[in-house]
Formats: C-alpha cells, structure tokens, sequence
C-alpha cells in the first residue's frame, strides 16, 4: 500500500465514528430550512451536502483542508526552482487534510507516473471526433471510453463490501487523475498542432512540469499548470461540477460515469466554460478598440452594451462569494510578477476598475467582483495557448482533483444515494395560502 493510501485509511477509519454518531445520535435535528425562492431558485444556500475537503466562505473565499489558497501555494512541497507546489501534494492534502512532506509527495509522483500510460483505444477515440468537435465534448467522452477499465466494477460484480469501496474508488480515481492530464494535452495536440504530432510523457517530471512538455509549452508554463490545477481543483460541494461528480457517483456509477458527467457540468458558460466566454469577450472588446487600450469611457460603454443587449459580464458574479475570488487575486499576483506588460491583462486590470460598479447600478448581480475566470484565459493565452475553447479542458483536470478526492471520501463514509423531493406548483401554490 502507498504512504498516501495507508495515511487515508487510517483516516479513514478514525473519522467514520464521527459520521455514524451524527446520523444516529443527531440525525432529526433541523440544520436549516427551505424558502420558496430556494426550491424555485437552485436550491442556493441549502445546507444540505457535507464534505470536508474545502469550505467557500463568501468573504474570504476557498479553504481546502483549512488552508486558504496562498496557505496551500505557500506550505505545499515543491520542487527545486518552482514557483508553484506539485500538483500530487494538493491530492495528498485533500485526501488527507496533511502538508505532504517532500518525501511523501515523491511517493505520490512515482505512483502516478506507474499509473499514466492512455489506452491506444482511447486516442483512437479523440482521433475519431471531427476537428470542429468542443474539447470538452471530446475529454467527456475519452474519459467515458476509460470506463473499461473500473476496478470498482469489476470488485462490485464480485460481491465486494461496503467498507471497501473506497479502496477501489482510491485505485479507479487514482488511475483516473495519472491519465487525465495526459488525455487533455493529447486533445490540445491533436485538435490544434496536429503537425506535431503526440509527445510522449517524461517518466522524470512531475505532473505540472510534464504537462507542460507535453504541450510542447517551455518554463514558467509547467507553473502555470501547477497554478491553475490548484487553483481550480475543488469549490465545496454545491457547485454544478462537484455536485454533478457527487450526484452521479452516489448511485454507485464509478469515477468515470461521474467525472465524465461532472465535465459535461463544467462545459455551460455559467460555469467553467466563462473563461473561455471572457476571452471571447476580451477579444471583441480589442477589436473594437483596433488593438489600442480603451479609455475609460470606451470600457463603461462596452460593458453597458453586453449586459444591455441581454448578456452576463463573463468572469463576474458569483453564487457564493460576494468578494474578489481569491482565485481571481492568486492569478493576478502571477500575471504582475510575469507578465505586467500584456496587452490583455492590462484590459482585465483596467476592467476591474469599471465593471464593480457598473454592476452595482446594473442592480442585478448579488456579487459585482470578479470570479476565477475573469484571470484565467490571459494567463494562458500569453504563454500561447491562444485556443480559448480548451481553456474549460484545463479547469476539468484541476477540478478532477477535487471532485475525485470528494468521491472517494463519500464511499468511505457510505454516503447515500442522493434524492432530494420534487413537488408541483400546484403544491407549492398551496403551501403559500393560493387557492
Ligand atoms: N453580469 C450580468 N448580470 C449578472 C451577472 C453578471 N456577471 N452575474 C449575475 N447577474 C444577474 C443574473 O443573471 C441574475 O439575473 P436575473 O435576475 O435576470 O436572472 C441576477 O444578476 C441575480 O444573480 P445572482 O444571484 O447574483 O447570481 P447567480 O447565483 O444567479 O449566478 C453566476 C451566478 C456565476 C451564474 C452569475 O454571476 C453569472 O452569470 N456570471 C457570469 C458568468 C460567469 O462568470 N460564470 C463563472 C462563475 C464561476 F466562477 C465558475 O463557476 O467558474
């Protein structure tokens, strides 16, 4: 068994006596209640999910395990010259709720790199899809193809217990986030430089550093996809791409039936495909300026011209948090200390400056502070990856970690099959006093 294996069930079997003495001791006391405006509203605020490996405050944003995200940058190991922490030492921390030692990252590296070889059948899968295809339609259904190879189906035919199912789901999910970074450059290859053919992993580098090879991307990409793997790996549970992997996987579905359906969740532009709608909009916004950068007056005009024909501000607002996304600040820590002097960042800055406010007298949007993903596409488009379809493909990978870390945490704990209760207007109506 790996170091990171055994510390998680020892975990593992020290927490469930927690779980079990809430449902049985505590199980009919009223947590929270339900409005109207919730039911017929996505349910928002609900407390109604659990899960350890992150918590969102609305003011200060994303913790996971505790940490807030420049705690994790910070005290995560990393290696030698990085900026950014290894990605396997994020997967350490939320399974764990640990700081990794560097020696216990190293174990989780070698491991992953033993578990990251992609079937031929499914590159022959992404190869079949025609180039026009969405990335996001191709990652969803590579990671489909995968299916194959469940562990957790094969045990569950075979009449496994119910106290093991984290054991295969650990073996599934691990399988799954060796190979899936693998599978999102194959596709990046495959629909925008065919020319070069696929590159093969380097069995020394660490998932970042090898991601970034693979993309045929030189130094700081490798910290960039370290950055924004962390970054965007997990958001509690609520959000449409966690609680998408979450929904599916209760029914007993294995890690590939609900990652593939956590990425179809991911692919709606309220959700990770706005980082791929800011860069459209940003480019609209350049080409109407001629390349020069707007004044003022020309920004407010722009933005009161999107959210008067009808349309959102891409990479503003949010459900949960009603302040700067801290996600949003790491990024733009990276951009002033590598790339101050790009075009398209100097147009986010000096966005911020007037979309807050125009929000505000907009009078619409609870949150008028920017989100994750109003940062993340000038990241990568200034280390040229210009293709901003596959920026969501990127975010699927960072949030795999989550979503699988999540998974695996609800077996331990037996976790029910999830099925909240419907009910009519008609009932609903009644409920309210209308006749
Ligand atoms: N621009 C214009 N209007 C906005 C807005 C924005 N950026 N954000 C919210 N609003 C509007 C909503 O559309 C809604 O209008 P309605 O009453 O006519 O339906 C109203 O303000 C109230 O919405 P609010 O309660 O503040 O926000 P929701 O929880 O309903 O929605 C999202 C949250 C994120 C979907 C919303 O802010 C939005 O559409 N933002 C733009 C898209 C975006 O950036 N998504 C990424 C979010 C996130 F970081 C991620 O998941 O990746």
């Amino acid at each position: 068994m790996s170091t990171l294996k055994e510390k998680l069930y020892k975990k593992i079997k020290e927490h469930r006596p927690r779980t079990t003495k809430l449902i049985k001791e505590y199980g009919d006391k009223v947590i929270d209640q339900v409005t109207v405006s919730q039911a017929l509203g996505g349910m928002r605020g609900i407390k109604s999910l659990v899960t350890d490996i992150s918590y969102l405050d609305p003011l200060e944003g994303i913790r996971y395990r505790g940490y807030t995200l420049p705690e994790v940058l910070e005290k995560l190991p990393k290696s030698k010259g990085a900026e950014m922490p290894y990605v396997e030492g994020l997967y350490y921390l939320l399974l764990t709720g640990e700081i990794p030692t560097q020696e216990e990252v190293d174990d989780v590296i070698i491991d992953f790199n033993n578990r990251r070889t992609v079937p031929q059948y499914v590159k022959n899968v992404i190869d079949a899809f025609p180039s026009e295809s969405h990335p996001m339609a191709i990652l969803s259904a590579a990671v489909m193809s995968l299916e194959r190879e469940s562990l957790f189906n094969i045990k569950y035919k075979k009449g496994m217990s119910k106290m093991d199912y984290w054991d295969a789901t650990y073996e599934d999910a691990t399988n799954l986030l060796a190979k899936i970074p693998l599978i999102g450059a194959y596709i990046y290859n495959k629909l925008y430089h065919p020319e070069k053919g696929h590159r093969f992993c380097d069995p020394t580098l660490d998932l970042g550093a090898n991601f970034a090879y693979m993309m045929g991307k030189d130094k700081p990409y490798d910290d960039v996809t370290r950055m924004y793997f962390i970054i965007h790996a997990d958001h509690e549970s609520g959000n449409v791409s966690a609680h998408t992997g979450h929904l599916v996987a209760s029914s007993l579905s294995d890690v590939y039936y609900a990652t593939s359906a956590m990425i179809n969740g991911l692919a709606g532009p309220l959700h990770g495909l706005a980082n791929q709608e800011v860069l459209r909009w940003l480019q609209g916004l350049r080409n109407k300026m001629g390349g020069k950068l707007p004044s003022k007056e020309e920004l407010k005009k722009y933005v009161w011209d999107t959210l008067n024909s009808g349309q959102v501000i891409p990479g503003y607002g949010h459900a949960v948090l009603r302040k700067t996304d801290p996600r949003y600040s790491v990024q733009r820590e990276f951009c002033l200390k590598h790339l101050p002097e790009d075009d398209l960042f100097k147009y986010v800055d000096a966005l911020y400056e007037v979309v807050p406010d125009i929000l505000r007298e907009h009078g619409k949007a609870k949150n008028p502070w920017p989100n994750v993903d109003a940062q993340s596409g000038v990241v990568q488009w200034h280390y040229g990856v210009t293709q901003y379809d596959f920026y969501t493909v990127l975010f699927s990978i960072g949030r795999s970690f989550g979503v699988l870390s999540n998974i695996i945490w609800d077996r331990a704990l037996g976790y029910s099959l999830e099925r909240p209760k419907s009910v009519t207007t008609e009932m609903l109506e009644k409920m309210v006093g209308i006749d």
